[in-house]
C-alpha cells in the first residue's frame, strides 16, 4: 500500500479529562479529510481508549472549522489499491471499532462533516453539533456510492427517499435540520461547544458504564433482529447486568436515598 508522508504534526490529538478521552482530528487546513495515517491512528486510539481504565466515554470532534471533509481527495492518486481494500483497510475497521466499543462514543461535530466524515459523524452512539456544523454526503458529486455506513446509519435515521435525495443531490443538511431529522442529538452554540461537549461526557461518564456497554451491544443487535431474538438477548444481557456491582450500587443508592456511585471499582 502507498505510505502516508511523514509528517511532524500528530493527525489525530489525544486528551483525557474527568474519564472523557477526546479525540481530536487534526488536519485543519484540509478540513480533517482523512488520509491512511489519520484513520489508522484514529481506529488505534479507540481501540486503546477501549482498554484504558481511566478512559469511560470517548469523544471524537475536528480541529479548526470542519469535523472532516471526507476522504482526502490528493491522497488518492497513484494508490496502489483498490477501493473495495482501500475502504476494508482503513474506512471499515474505524467505523467498526466505533460501533464494537465497549464505551459510549461521541461524535462532536464542530464543523462541516462531508463523505465518508458525514458517516463518521453519525457513527457516534450520541452525535452532538455546534450550530454552524453541517453535513453532506458528497459522494454522489465525485460519482462515487456512499461508505463507511452512510447507507446503513441515514436510511435507518430519515427513510429510504429521504436518504436517497440527500445521497442524490448532495444537499447541506444544517443543524437545526439535523436536529429535525434525528442527525443529532444536541446542538451548542459555537463559542461554547467544547465546554458543552465536555460537560455533557462527564455526565455519562458517571453513568453506569457495564450496563451501557451491555444496552449498546443489545440495541445494535436489535436493529437487525426479529422481536423474539431481541427479547432473548435482553434476557441474557439482563443476567449479566443483574449480576454486577453497578446493579448492586444503583439499589443500595436508591434505597439509602443517595446518588449512585458508578465510578467506584467493583
Ligand atoms: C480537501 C477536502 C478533501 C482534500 C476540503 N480532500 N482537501 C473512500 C474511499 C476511497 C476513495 C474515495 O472516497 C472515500 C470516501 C469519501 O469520503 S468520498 C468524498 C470525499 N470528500 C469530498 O468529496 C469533499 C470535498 N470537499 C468539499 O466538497 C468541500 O471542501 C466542503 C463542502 C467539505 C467544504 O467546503 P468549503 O467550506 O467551501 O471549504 P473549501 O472547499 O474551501 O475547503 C477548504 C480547504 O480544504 C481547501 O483547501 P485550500 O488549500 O484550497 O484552502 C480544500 O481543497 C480542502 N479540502 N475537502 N476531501
Amino acid at each position: 500500500m502507498t505510505q502516508p508522508a511523514p509528517s511532524s504534526d500528530p493527525v489525530i490529538l489525544s486528551r483525557t479529562q474527568a474519564g472523557v478521552r477526546t479525540l481530536t482530528l487534526n488536519r485543519p487546513d484540509k478540513l480533517n479529510a482523512a488520509n491512511d495515517a489519520l484513520l489508522l491512528t484514529l481506529t488505534a486510539e479507540l481501540q486503546a481508549a477501549g482498554q484504558d481504565p481511566a478512559v469511560r466515554v470517548v469523544v471524537v470532534t475536528g480541529a479548526g472549522r470542519g469535523f472532516c471533509a471526507g476522504q482526502d481527495l490528493g491522497d488518492v492518486a497513484g494508490r496502489d489499491m483498490t477501493f473495495t481494500e482501500h475502504l476494508q483497510h482503513t474506512y471499515n475497521p474505524l467505523i467498526r471499532t466505533i460501533r464494537g466499543l465497549d464505551k459510549p462514543v461521541l461524535t462532536a461535530v464542530n464543523g462541516v462533516a462531508a463523505g465518508a466524515g458525514a458517516s463518521l459523524a453519525l457513527a457516534g452512539d450520541i452525535r452532538l453539533w455546534a450550530r454552524s456544523a453541517s453535513l453532506i454526503e458528497v459522494f454522489s458529486n465525485i460519482a462515487l456510492v456512499p461508505d463507511s455506513g452512510s447507507t446503513w446509519f441515514l436510511p435507518r435515521l430519515v427513510g429510504y427517499h429521504r436518504a436517497f435525495e440527500l445521497m442524490a443531490l448532495a444537499e447541506k443538511v444544517g443543524a437545526e435540520d439535523a436536529l429535525r431529522l434525528g442527525l443529532c442529538e444536541h446542538v451548542f452554540p459555537d463559542e461554547t461547544f467544547g465546554e458543552d461537549v465536555q460537560r455533557y461526557a462527564e455526565r455519562l461518564a458517571a453513568r453506569p458504564l457495564h450496563a451501557l456497554a451491555l444496552t449498546k451491544r443489545a440495541l445494535q443487535a436489535a436493529l437487525s433482529s426479529t422481536l423474539d431474538q431481541a427479547l432473548d438477548l435482553e434476557a441474557e444481557l439482563q443476567q449479566l447486568a443483574g449480576d454486577h456491582w453497578e446493579h448492586e450500587e444503583g439499589v443500595l443508592a436508591f434505597r439509602e436515598k443517595r446518588a449512585p456511585d458508578f465510578r467506584r471499582k467493583g
